[in-house]
């Protein structure tokens, strides 16, 4: 059970009364839990008549595009100056979904020079407590989304849930377990989802064909291609592999956003217990881990990849080129026990 001390609760409806002007903002890359928490925390304290603003570091992914207010998101990366003016407008600063600001990319300097009171709402590991006046870190929680969810009703404002705050946050469970196939071992994961669905009035299958079965053509035939032709298996079966080029992602006409989920493809083959994606970008390489059982790939990705996450899911940068972040890895692999 997600039980949130009442202090804390009284102390966030404290900081929320004095504020006037709420900036949240998401971490970069943004996925369907950030989005989906920063978007149910806008429309629930408009709700307590505060003006709110969504701010986030880079492009949101168009599978999310659907959900209301995602056109009134200020995107830092296309427009710093509006990100900047309006997070310096604000009074109350809202951190969803990350626990450190480096999370937010070239955006962090900013909040770092924000004067006013920093909330963070989150569910990664090892928060970096001294940076925020208000904490709300519950590792065990599915997402930030349910978080969210238990914040809201523990703080009595259940009865404020509308379809505008029920579906991003719905979209953000879901997304966040992987429809529910992992982290999701807590009953209120699902009791909470229930809950959503009749607040919202919420239709599951719309939802999830909006957001898995909405793809354009070129990032399946993309997809086939990463499978096909990126696929490297090693260590007798343990460790499966795919990279991706800056080039070929052009040549497939695909984004960041396409890349989204690529990663378990690799750790569908029976036997992998890690699975990773190497993806080139302008000044690194990102790189995206998964495993399956006991392999803590949050620790894995903090001892060698500048990254983190969760015990099943992680991510790292590489500052070495494609070729030598490979060869490292697979160095390190060979002398790890899996
Ligand atoms: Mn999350």
């Amino acid at each position: 059970m997600i039980r949130i001390p009442e202090n804390k609760i009284f102390q966030l409806k404290q900081i929320v009364q004095d504020a006037t002007k709420i900036a949240i903002v998401s971490h970069t890359n943004p996925d369907g839990d950030t989005i989906g928490s920063a978007l149910a925390m806008s429309y629930l304290l408009r709700k307590l008549d505060k003006k709110t603003s969504v701010i986030v570091p880079d492009e949101v992914p168009e599978f999310l595009t659907f959900l209301t207010g995602i056109n009134e998101i200020v995107n830092f990366s296309i427009n710093p100056e509006l990100a900047v003016e309006t997070l310096h407008q604000s009074d109350l600063l809202l951190c969803v979904d990350f626990n450190a600001t480096h999370r937010t990319g070239k955006f962090s300097t900013h909040l770092d020079s924000f004067s006013g009171p920093k909330v963070m709402i989150d569910h990664h590991i090892s928060p970096d407590e001294h940076y925020f006046d208000l904490l709300f870190s519950f590792v065990e929680s599915s997402s930030t989304s349910e978080l969210i969810f238990h914040l809201i009703q523990q703080s009595g404002w259940e009865n404020l849930i509308d379809k505008d705050i029920a579906q991003p946050l719905f979209v953000g469970i879901m997304t966040d377990t992987g429809s529910y196939a992992h982290s999701a071992d807590r009953s209120e994961v699902f009791t909470s989802s229930a809950r959503l669905i009749e607040l919202g009035g919420l239709k599951v299958k719309e939802i999830h064909d909006l957001v898995y079965n909405n793809f354009k053509e070129n990032r399946l035939r993309f997809l086939g291609f990463c499978i096909s032709e990126k696929l490297v298996v090693i260590k007798t079966g343990l460790v499966a592999y795919i990279w991706v080029t800056k080039n070929e992602m052009e040549r497939f006409s695909v984004n960041e956003g396409d890349l989204e989920g690529v990663v378990n493809y690799a750790l569908s083959i029976a036997g992998v217990e890690l699975a990773v994606l190497f993806k080139e970008k302008e000044e690194h390489i990102k790189l995206s881990f998964r495993s399956r059982k006991f392999f803590d790939v949050n620790k894995f990705a903090r001892a060698y990849f500048n990254g983190g996450g969760h015990l099943h899911a992680a991510g790292g940068k590489s500052f070495d080129s494609m070729e030598l972040t490979i060869q490292k890895f697979t160095k390190l692999i060979e002398e790890i026990e899996l």
